[in-house]
């Protein structure tokens, strides 16, 4: 066998968490072209329905479950809904997330909390929920999707940005207790990407014109573009595969080299 081999997720059962569409989407098409059994849950049975047929559009049979994240009893019974019905979760990816677009003043503590609740509270119930059974397994990956607002500030994104920054030292506290477990918790910090949670972002002007955040994000990312899901479908497998044994607390960071850049000069 080539070292390709080491990429491989035959056997495997991956969870990816929100992905009805969108980066998770994207991660979890790409772990079942690598072999991997998926599985993943979103809100309601909607967007689970919506989520199946996508997934089968791809020739991939995912398993999808209605699941809210942030609830810890639900999350428990799913778990063993899961292991019964599909298998024990080799590979956990904490993708489900939501944003809110609000100056610090004017949001009130109900939403900050909401926003910390699904983006770093929910990646802790989740992961807390499948380490045991990682633990007897003998291995396991947990892949926090982090962001750059887990090293970067800007207006508005402040319950966001608070909660990405707590969900990189969540994945890096998960690296130290349960490494000793032959577990690997990464994360993927993504760039700007092209998803309906960032579409207000880039809407064209009435004139037709691009959105002034989108010149500003083309500016300031060396690719000048932005990221697409399939951007983060290879670092991804990457951390989920054998070939990233030895990998534990890293943020990856696929961002177009925004993190490097100063920006283009105006
Ligand atoms: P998205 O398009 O908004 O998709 C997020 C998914 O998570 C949706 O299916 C959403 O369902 C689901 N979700 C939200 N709250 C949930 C909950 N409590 N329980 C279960 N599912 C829930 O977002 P995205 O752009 O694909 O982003 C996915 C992840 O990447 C998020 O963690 C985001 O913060 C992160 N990220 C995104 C970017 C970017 O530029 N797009 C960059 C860096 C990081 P609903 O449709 O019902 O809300
Ligand atoms: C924003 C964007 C970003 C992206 C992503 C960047 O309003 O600034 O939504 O937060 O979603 O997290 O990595």
């Amino acid at each position: 066998m080539g070292f390709e081999q080491n990429f491989s997720l035959k056997g495997k059962v991956a969870w990816v968490t929100g992905a009805s569409y969108g980066i998770g989407f994207a991660i979890a098409t790409a772990y079942a072209q690598s072999g991997a059994t998926i599985v993943f849950n979103d809100i309601n049975a909607e967007l689970v329905e919506k989520g199946v047929k996508a997934y089968a559009e791809e020739g991939i049979k995912a398993h999808g479950y209605v699941c809210d994240v942030t609830d810890e009893a639900a999350v428990g019974e799913l778990v063993k809904k899961i292991e019964k019905e599909v298998g024990v979760v080799d590979i956990l990816v904490n993708n489900a997330g939501i944003i809110r677009r609000i100056p610090m003043t004017e949001m009130t503590a109900a939403e900050f909390r909401k926003v910390v609740d699904v983006d770093l509270n929910a990646p802790f119930i989740v992961s807390k929920a499948v380490i045991p059974s990682m633990i007897k397994k003998g291995h396991g990956k947990i892949i926090n999707i982090c962001s750059m607002m887990s090293e970067l500030g800007r207006e508005t994104v402040s319950a966001y940005a608070a909660a990405k920054g707590g969900l990189k030292m969540l994945t890096r506290n998960i690296c130290s207790e349960y490494g000793k477990y032959n577990i690997q918790c990464n994360g993927i910090g993504p760039g700007y990407i092209a998803t309906p949670q960032t579409a207000p972002l880039r809407e064209r002007q009435p004139d037709g014109s691009r959105h002034p955040f989108d010149s500003f994000i083309i500016a300031k990312t060396p690719a000048e573009r932005w990221g697409e899901t399939k951007d983060l479908m290879g670092p991804a497998v990457f951390l989920a595969s054998d070939a990233s044994n030895f990998v534990n607390g890293h943020i990856l960071y696929v961002d177009g080299g925004i993190l490097a850049y100063i920006g283009k000069q105006p």
